[in-house]
């Protein structure tokens, strides 16, 4: 099984502010969590981070040309504003869960519309970084 992990602006700033809302473990801790998690799990992770809307449509793009069988993105602030990464994850059809670490449904009105959430499976949220092993657990037990 092949997952690609999307992170989306300023996920590779973790750690750095706000620890009150998304802890003060870094990216990097993240992407070590995730990719052990996947080698005890046996599933094979790719991981992507972008600042940029369009690279993020175009990783969603490659996912299809190679034949990745599922989706975990948490496209940060694109989440409530991006139609373009909707309208990607709904062309390629791939299994997707939306991850968010912080509890978007507590915060400001504008965070509580999720553009990517209409093309996804499913959502955890608010659950910090265990929120992307949940997500590979459900693509895993699809
Ligand atoms: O809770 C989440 O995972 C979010 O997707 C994180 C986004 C935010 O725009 C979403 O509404 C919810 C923010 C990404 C990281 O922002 C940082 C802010 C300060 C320091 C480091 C990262």
């Amino acid at each position: 099984m092949h997952i690609l992990v999307i992170n989306g602006p300023n996920l590779n700033m973790l750690g750095i502010r706000e620890p009150h809302i998304y802890g003060s473990n870094t990216y990097e801790a993240l992407c070590s969590l995730i990719l052990d998690y996947a080698a005890e799990k046996g599933v094979e992770i790719e991981l992507f981070q972008s600042n940029h809307e369009g690279e993020i449509v175009d990783a969603i793009h490659e996912a299809y040309r190679d034949e990745v069988d599922g989706i975990v993105i948490n496209p940060a602030a694109y989440t409530h504003t991006s139609v373009a990464i909707l309208d990607a994850l709904k062309a390629v059809a791939i299994p997707a869960v939306e991850v968010h670490i912080s509890d978007v449904s507590q915060r400001e009105p504008f965070r509580q519309i999720s553009y990517a959430g209409m093309a996804c499976e499913k959502a955890f949220i608010g659950l910090g970084f265990d929120g992307y092993l949940r997500a590979i657990d459900y693509l895993i037990s699809k």
